[in-house]
Order: C-alpha cells, then sequence, then structure tokens
C-alpha cells in the first residue's frame, strides 16, 4: 500500500495538535479515523468525516498507519499498551514530545509488539499544520517512512526523514529549539540596549535581522570545521581572542546603559574559558570543544 494512494490513516489524540493533524488527513480526502480519551473532542472532525473510534483498540486497527499526538509518552503508553495484539503490523508515528531516550525505548517497544517506529517532532503550531512552512521530522524505520512518507508529508511541506536511529527527530526539534531561544534572547538584550538611548525595537528589527544574514556566512564556514574535526579551526574571519574583547564591550555597555548582563556574562565566561584553553587564535568554530566536553 503507497502512503498516496488515500490509505486509511488513525489519529489518537484530539488535543490541538492531532485535532489539526486529523483535519489535514480529511482535507486530503484520507479515510480517518480518530480516538480521544474525551469522544467530544471529535466533534468537528466527525462533521468532517471522521470516524470515531469507540476505543483505542479499534482505532488501531483501523488502517496501517497510526499517529499518535499525547501530552507525554506515558499517556501514550496508559493508550496503547493495554493493546498489544493490536499494534502488530502497524506503522505507528508517534508526534507526542518526549526525550531521545524515549523515542529510543518506544522503539524498541513497538517492534517487540510487531510495529515500525518512526519519531516525530512538529516544529509548528496547530494553524501551521498542512502548510507550505511546517517543519516535520521523523526518525527511525526508513522504510515505514518511505512508505508512508506522502501521506505524513500532508501535514507539513517541510517534512523531513533525519535517519533510523528514532532519537534524531527529538535531537534536530531541541537544537533547534535552542537556536530560537539563543537568538531571540540576543534580540531582545539588543532591543534593551537600544531603548536605554530612545531607540524603538521595530527600528533595531530590520538592523538584527539583516544581520542574521552575516551570522549564517559565519555558521557555514564554522560548520565545515567542526565536521573537519581536526582542531585546526582557521580563523579565517575573526579570531576567537578578538571576539572575546568585544563581548566585554556588550558586557561594559549593558552595565553602563542599566541593562541586564545576565547574557553578555554567560557569554564571556563562556568565551575566557575557551581562551584559558588556549583556542585564542582559533576562530569561533574551537567553542565546540567546550560544549562537547563539559568538564574540560
Ligand atoms: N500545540 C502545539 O503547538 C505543540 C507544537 C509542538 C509539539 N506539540 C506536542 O504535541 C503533543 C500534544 O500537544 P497538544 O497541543 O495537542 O496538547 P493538548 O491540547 O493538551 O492535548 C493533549 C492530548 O493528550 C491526551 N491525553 C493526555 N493525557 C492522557 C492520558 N493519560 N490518557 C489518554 N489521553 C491523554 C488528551 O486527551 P483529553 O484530555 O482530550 O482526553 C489530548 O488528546 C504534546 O506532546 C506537545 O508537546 C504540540
Amino acid at each position: 500500500m503507497a502512503g498516496n494512494d488515500r490509505s486509511p490513516v488513525t489519529v489518537i489524540g484530539l488535543g490541538l495538535m492531532g485535532q489539526a493533524l486529523a483535519a489535514a488527513f480529511l482535507r486530503a480526502g484520507h479515510p480517518t479515523t480518530v480516538w480521544n480519551r474525551t469522544p467530544e473532542k471529535a466533534a468537528d472532525l466527525v462533521r468532517e468525516g471522521a470516524v470515531l473510534a469507540p476505543t483505542a483498540a479499534e482505532a488501531v486497527t483501523a488502517g496501517e498507519l497510526v499517529v499518535v499526538c499525547l501530552t507525554t509518552y506515558d499517556a501514550m503508553h496508559e493508550v496503547l499498551d493495554p493493546l498489544d495484539g493490536a499494534l502488530s503490523g502497524r506503522v505507528l508515528a508517534n508526534l507526542t514530545s518526549g526525550s531521545s531516550e524515549q523515542a529510543r525505548e518506544t522503539e524498541t517497544w513497538a517492534s517487540e509488539r510487531g510495529a515500525a517506529y518512526l519519531d516525530g517532532a512538529i516544529m509548528a503550531v496547530p494553524a501551521m499544520i498542512g502548510g507550505d512552512e511546517a517543519v516535520l521530522f521523523y526518525s527511525g524505520s526508513a522504510s515505514a517512512f518511505e512508505k508512508h512518507e506522502a501521506t505524513l508529508r500532508l501535514l507539513g511541506g517541510r517534512t523531513t526523514y533525519v535517519g533510523e536511529d528514532p532519537g534524531l527527530a527529538v535531537l534536530y526539534d531541541v537544537a533547534l529549539l535552542g537556536v530560537m531561544w539563543g537568538t531571540l534572547n540576543s534580540f531582545v538584550h539588543g532591543a534593551a540596549l537600544l531603548k536605554s538611548a530612545g531607540i524603538d525595537a521595530t527600528a533595531f528589527l530590520p538592523w538584527a535581522t539583516s544581520w542574521l544574514d552575516a551570522v549564517k556566512l559565519f555558521a557555514t564556514d564554522y560548520a565545515g570545521q567542526i565536521d573537519a574535526g581536526d582542531a585546526e579551526y582557521p580563523a579565517n574571519d575573526a579570531k576567537l581572542s578578538t571576539h572575546f574583547a568585544s563581548i566585554e564591550h556588550l558586557l561594559h555597555e549593558s552595565e553602563t546603559q542599566g541593562v541586564s548582563t545576565e547574557l553578555p556574562a554567560f557569554v564571556h565566561a563562556l568565551v575566557k574559558r575557551a581562551l584559558d584553553k588556549g583556542h585564542g587564535d582559533n576562530s569561533y568554530a574551537a567553542m565546540i570543544e567546550l560544549f562537547q566536553d563539559p568538564k574540560a
């Protein structure tokens, strides 16, 4: 059965996200069976053509592809553990948020029950589901992803399979969230600095966003250096010691403008540690050594 022939799909969990997932399958014409602990949440979907299964076991056996989206992995086990035999021969695509460890354990658990396992991470809010910009990562069974790719792609235009290790989808997810918070904190901190001189955040915004284009170029060079793994880290743009001097300026300006120094002080301490380890003449990519070995 190929995933692009409107094969039946089951969605377990009809919270805000589960409802959006089921609606996307319905819009594309897939026979969609749903189950939720609180069945009232299925009302809109049933009006749109979904079949509300009376039990989770009946939902799971409605088709091969079973998409699960619950609050936690514990909730998932509460629902699926009692089903045992019903999972045999299914493809479980688990979009519940959890850890890479839980994803790996769940693959073992699923295979013991005869199910192929895909762990997924959604980098989107419910309103984005089905849109071109929605990013969803999957990892786990390559053959299961290949078979159901067209169906899973209905949930987001930027659906990507990242590898056989089921923990990878979670790792991509949290790594990108880290990029988001790092960037947002720096933007808001910068906005506070400029506000101290009467400049609006909206005036700062275009400079901040275009600066990200330059940062993208730096990161491109550093990614290559990190992967080369030869510990050379050539400072093609700026030495770590030069970065450090600029970080001191940021720290000083924060202090004198009455803006919190927590963020620059954190970066200052981190880069100082790299300098103490003799990375002063290296590029910023050398920081990878601190992150890879927190005890070093
Ligand atoms: N909403 C979002 O934007 C984010 C985007 C990124 C990833 N998440 C993850 O998706 C999972 C579900 O999130 P949600 O937003 O749908 O959450 P809720 O609206 O709170 O729905 C929770 C569903 O889980 C069911 N549930 C909870 N505990 C149990 C249980 N012990 N047994 C059976 N079902 C359970 C709950 O059922 P009910 O309360 O309606 O009866 C909902 O179906 C989550 O991992 C996010 O991190 C979404």
